[in-house]
């Protein structure tokens, strides 16, 4: 499927990319990543991400140049979505992006529906960015050093900086390629840890306040509401992250983050760590997502959501242990 894909990129030239709403690091870095190589081959480009980069991503070649709104479906031949398990997840523009004649969905995230004319889904790689690797060397493509530095944020951010389980020799393998590419590790560090505003130091201890531990700390939730994001003049970009606080306590084994939405939803975060697969807990609320990270959303208020997702993440840790 990589040689296939590798060939549609080079065989067309107006392409269509696009990613997830609320974008992490692998969304902006794959949607750079492909966008400067496919312009690099000569191709007419535009990438779309209905929301702003994250700002500890706007260090990366291409994140001010995407789009966040389209024009009409009509001159593209090629529309990829990238790192996206669902169509309506790509946001206002998801009708655009259907219309396009042919679809390439690329993604490491298994509860995808395969709505692509051809789907390149390998839910084992780390990331989007690490399968867009494999087919640029495929075109075969000379990637820059722009565009490595790109597919390496994705990397090292969907691998928690390499220490989730994704963190596969292939994973490292290619970061190490990427290195070699002219990457400078320190330089993509700083600018992706050491980059705390004011604003969001407050809100992160706001929210560390809420820590809520059960089941001697193997389920662990923080949250984070709208007046607290008023408070410190933050987003909802500002809490990127916060959900490895309660995942980093020594007996977790699945950590939750609430964010209470503007209009009454609660949106859910879960990580886990080991054979906790929580994106079977997140399907049973219509949500989706990976083994070790998955999400969904729940009409609020935010306290009534809060006490029923932790008794059934309760009661989900126990089923999984008998
Ligand atoms: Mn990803």
């Amino acid at each position: 499927m990589t040689s296939t894909v590798a060939l549609e990129l080079r065989n067309n030239h107006r392409f269509l990319l696009a990613t997830h709403v609320n974008p992490d690091g692998d969304a902006i870095g794959s949607l750079g990543a492909l966008a400067l190589v496919l312009e690099g081959m000569g191709k007419e480009v535009v990438a779309y991400c209905q929301d702003q980069a994250p700002g500890f991503l706007r260090f990366l070649p291409y994140s001010d140049r995407i789009a966040h709104e389209l024009p009409s479906s009509d001159r593209f031949e090629v529309a990829v979505v990238l790192d996206c398990g669902e169509l309506d997840r790509i946001g206002a523009a998801a009708h655009v992006v259907q219309r396009v004649q042919k679809i390439i969905h690329i993604d490491h995230h298994s509860a995808g529906n395969d709505f692509g004319t051809i789907n390149l889904v390998e839910p084992e790689r780390s990331s989007t960015a690490e399968i867009l690797y494999d087919v640029f060397q495929a075109i075969p493509v000379e990637v820059s050093r722009e565009a490595a530095e790109n597919l390496y944020t994705a990397i090292l951010t969907d691998t928690g900086s390499f220490r989730f389980a994704n963190t596969t020799p292939r994973a490292l393998a290619i970061a190490g390629a990427l290195v070699a590419q002219g990457v400078e590790p320190d330089k993509v560090a700083g600018a992706v840890y050491d980059c705390m505003s004011p604003g969001r130091l407050r809100l992160l201890s706001l929210s560390l306040n809420t820590l809520t531990i059960r089941a001697e700390g193997r389920l662990a939730a923080i949250w984070v509401t709208q007046q607290m994001l008023a408070e410190t003049g933050t987003t909802a970009a500002d809490t990127d992250g916060f959900v490895n606080y309660p995942r980093s306590i020594t007996s977790n084994e699945i950590a939750i983050f609430f964010r209470e939405l503007d209009d009454g939803r609660v949106n859910v975060s879960l990580r886990s760590r080991g054979t906790q697969n929580v994106a079977d807990f997140a399907r049973t609320y219509g949500g989706g997502g990976h083994q070790n990270a998955a999400a969904f959303r729940l009409l609020g208020p935010l306290p009534e959501v809060m006490s029923h997702v932790l008794a059934k993440a309760e009661e989900f840790l126990g089923r999984r242990l008998d």
